[in-house]
């Protein structure tokens, strides 16, 4: 049995309810600072999740939900920098500090590092949006905690490819083996699956009726003591919130 050395977590949606009032709204205020008279309400945005990617689902948006939208000669440039308007707005929503991470999520990362456990970020999100929201929710130096931050860019092909993890067990030297995945979505799951490393999901009301059978726990949060979570499919071996122990039982099934 190959022993647990990595935690490797997404984003948005497993760390903090970060896209219905973080990043759809900086969409929307990027948008009305360029002059643009769309709008992406709470049913569009999770239709537009389908997506991941703020520039590529821009772009999906405009395929798909307004196709009578005149593109500019430089379309590439106006989705460049439209996307950039929306994470200086986001930055600034998260520098604000009104979305608090998800229930247990602090206390399995304290948990993880006072045992020594290696932790990483595995998101397709900008590498901006990750510093904001560590910095407003678990301290000014919480970035340094994360070995590695895989982010944005870093790969073309983001999730659902399993670039992203493949290309974060390199860096710090692991084989999927090693490590566990955080997810919350279907693009997340078929992402560290397809890397193929265990996964333990979190849901969210965009992700609640998405397909799991790949992980190898859903819960409906990580809980915490005094608020236990639910098991929607696999084990939990008699705890009542995700903690290093049952993470690592996760691992070695
Ligand atoms: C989240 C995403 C991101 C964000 C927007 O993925 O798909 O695109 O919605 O961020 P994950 P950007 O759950 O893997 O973090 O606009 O910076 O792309
Ligand atoms: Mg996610």
């Amino acid at each position: 049995m190959t022993t647990l050395q990595a935690l490797l977590f997404d984003v948005d949606g497993t760390l903090a309810d970060t896209e219905r009032d973080g990043h759809r709204p900086a969409f929307n205020m990027a948008f009305q600072a360029a002059g643009l008279d769309w709008d992406w309400d709470e049913l569009l945005y999770g239709k537009l999740l389908a997506v991941t990617g703020g520039k590529e689902r821009i772009r999906y948006y405009l395929e798909k939900f307004n196709t009578t939208f005149t593109k500019p000669d430089n379309f590439d440039a106006f989705v460049k920098s439209l996307h950039a308007s929306k994470t200086q707005f986001y930055t600034q929503l998260m520098a604000e500090g009104k979305i608090p991470l998800r229930a247990g999520v602090e206390r399995l990362i304290n948990e993880a590092r006072a045992e020594g456990m290696r932790i990483a970020i595995v998101t397709t999100t900008t590498p901006e949006n990750v510093t904001a929201l560590l910095k407003s929710t678990l301290g000014a130096n919480s970035e340094s905690w994360f070995e590695v931050i895989a982010a944005g860019d870093i790969v073309p092909a983001k999730k659902p490819a399993p670039d992203i993890y493949l290309w974060a067990l390199e860096k710090m030297n692991l084989t999927a083996r090693d490590a566990i995945a955080f997810e919350d979505s279907l693009n997340g799951i078929k992402s560290s699956a397809a890397a193929d490393l265990k996964t333990i999901i979190t849901i969210n009301d965009y992700t609640k009726d998405d397909d799991f059978s790949q992980a190898q726990l859903v819960l409906d949060s990580m809980g915490e003591p005094s608020n236990a979570f639910q098991v929607l499919a696999g084990e939990s071996k008699g705890h009542t919130f995700l903690n290093l122990e049952l993470v690592k039982k996760v691992h070695s099934t």
